[in-house]
């Protein structure tokens, strides 16, 4: 079955702007369905634990501690191939050259080196989806 669920994250920069609703209004006029929704004040060990893959990079403490600086809205989503449609929804990782008409390319902002400020996480395959939800949603 090609019916999936991912984690997607509106991340403290998306909150603080007061995106969330914009952010869920464009998920749910593709017609992906929410699920869950969570108000998350992230620990250390919960966002250790969700960027695992990332420890040990330069950008992994800073981005630790963004993610620490505010809440975040966890959504647990569903939707026939959400995973990719999600991330094609999200746009690629840098928002200023994310493309036009993706959450990251027309609302995201070049913070200079704080490419972390990018309003949204999406899980990025099925197996990560899984060990993602059960982190934000345990
Ligand atoms: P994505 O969020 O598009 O899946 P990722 O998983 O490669 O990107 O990285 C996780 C987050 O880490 C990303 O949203 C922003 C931050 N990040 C990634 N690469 C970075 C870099 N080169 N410099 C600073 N932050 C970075
Ligand atoms: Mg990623």
């Amino acid at each position: 079955a090609t019916t999936e669920e991912t984690l997607i994250l509106v991340k403290p920069d998306g909150v603080e702007r007061g995106l969330t609703g914009e952010i869920l209004r464009r998920i749910e006029a593709k017609g992906y369905r929410l699920v869950d929704v969570r108000l998350v004040r992230a620990d250390r060990a919960l966002l250790a634990a969700h960027y695992a893959e990332h420890e040990g990079k330069p950008f992994f403490e800073p981005l630790v501690d963004f993610m620490m600086s505010g809440p975040t809205v966890a959504v647990r989503a569903t939707g026939h191939r959400v995973i990719e449609g999600f991330r094609s929804l999200a746009g690629t990782t840098d928002p200023t050259t994310a493309a036009p008409g993706t959450i990251r390319g027309d609302l995201g902002r070049d913070w200079g080196l704080k490419v972390q400020q990018n309003l949204v996480h999406g899980s990025d395959s099925v197996e990560s989806a899984a060990r993602e939800l059960g982190l934000w949603f345990a």
